[in-house]
């Protein structure tokens, strides 16, 4: 039997967490064969909340569920970690500013990148899932020298597993005839949920599609699903979201599918002209726990100016987060 892996968590008695926890220890996302060690953070005050969802962790009496570890200090929660899903963080609230918003995440990610420099292990591989996960992600990063750069992602997935949706009802066909979408750019409303290479069946979804359905509705529509939800529901998403945060861990992790891509938040490395060093959502391949841009697709025009759209929003949150010395 294999031994356990170490996962933390941040923000783990929250509203993704009490998704998230329960499918990581039931093996959805390293695998059935898997045993699992949770390293959960929070807050202070959030502690109790979070003793009792470890008491719940514990009554399902999970066989792969070897340890749970609780703290509310980065250097004792990312100890060791082999993955690390960075989900705590602070939402924008109304009337605040980019800056400000920037500002209080910086004041979580970059102690938290400072950790994971620190204590982690040498390959954890990191997720962040807290808005703005892009940025986020960065400033955990360049907090982390000691770490590859390549180490820190942000998701995208939960927009992924959105496009694949809308198209699969628009076409009439199941999710799993859907293939190749992807999510360029910022998890944000600048996102580009672009089918230009994606299949249903095989065939191009572009020639299943109206052109005016694609540019009209299906982008904003995934786009925007995020606000749909908290009208809805009066909450924002939260098992999709952790369902998403295990579907870009597992791929990491245990590799994609032969002959098809998913999209994660990756460090760019300046391919299809975005800037260099952005966290930026891509189409990867995965294997042997490593992810590899897709490379060599043809971009469109109206692809280029999309792309380069969300591009010029996550410069503009880089500029501002290294005017605050965050990176
Ligand atoms: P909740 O507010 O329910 O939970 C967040 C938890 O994080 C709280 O329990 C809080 O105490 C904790 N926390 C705050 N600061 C912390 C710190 N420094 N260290 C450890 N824990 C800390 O939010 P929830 O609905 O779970 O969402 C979490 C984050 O995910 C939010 O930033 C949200 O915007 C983001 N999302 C990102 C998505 C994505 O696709 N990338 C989609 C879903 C979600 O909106």
């Amino acid at each position: 039997t294999k031994q356990p892996v170490r996962v933390a968590v941040t923000g783990a008695a929250g509203q993704i967490g009490y998704s998230l926890l329960f499918r990581i220890a039931s093996g959805d996302m390293l695998g059935k064969d898997q045993p699992v060690i949770l390293q959960l953070l929070e807050i202070t005050p959030a502690l109790k909340a979070l003793q009792g969802v470890v008491m719940e962790l514990r009554d399902c009496a999970f066989p792969l569920l070897a340890d749970i570890v609780t703290s509310d200090d980065p250097m004792v929660a990312f100890k060791d970690a082999d993955y690390a899903l960075l989900v705590g963080a602070m939402p924008r609230k109304a009337g605040m500013e980019r800056g400000d918003l920037l500002s209080a995440n910086g004041g979580i990610f970059k102690p938290q990148g400072e950790a994971l420099n620190a204590v982690a292990s040498r390959d954890v591989k990191v997720l962040v899932v807290g808005n703005p996960a892009n940025t986020n992600a960065l400033i955990a990063q360049q907090n982390a020298p000691d770490l590859d750069p390549k180490q820190f992602t942000a998701m995208v997935r939960l927009d992924h597993n959105r496009a694949i949706s809308q198209l699969a009802e628009q076409t009439g066909q199941p999710v799993s005839a859907i293939k190749n979408i992807t999510i360029w750019g910022n998890h944000s409303s600048t996102q580009y949920p672009d089918l230009s290479q994606a299949t249903v069946n095989g065939q191009p979804a572009l020639d299943l599609v109206e052109r005016e359905w694609y540019e009209g509705t299906y982008i904003p529509t995934v786009a925007k699903r995020g606000a749909a939800i908290i009208e809805a529901r009066g909450a924002s998403s939260a098992a999709s979201a952790a369902s998403a945060a295990i579907d870009h861990m597992r791929d990491w992790a245990l590799g994609t599918p032969e002959g098809e891509w998913v999209s994660m938040g990756i460090p760019s490395d300046g391919s299809y002209g975005v800037p260099e060093g952005l966290i930026y959502g891509f189409p990867v391949r995965c294997s042997g726990g490593q992810y590899e841009m897709v490379q060599g697709l043809d971009v469109s025009e109206f692809s280029r100016g999309k792309m380069d759209a969300t591009a010029q929003e996550l410069i503009e949150e880089r500029d501002e987060v290294r005017k605050l010395g965050l990176v």
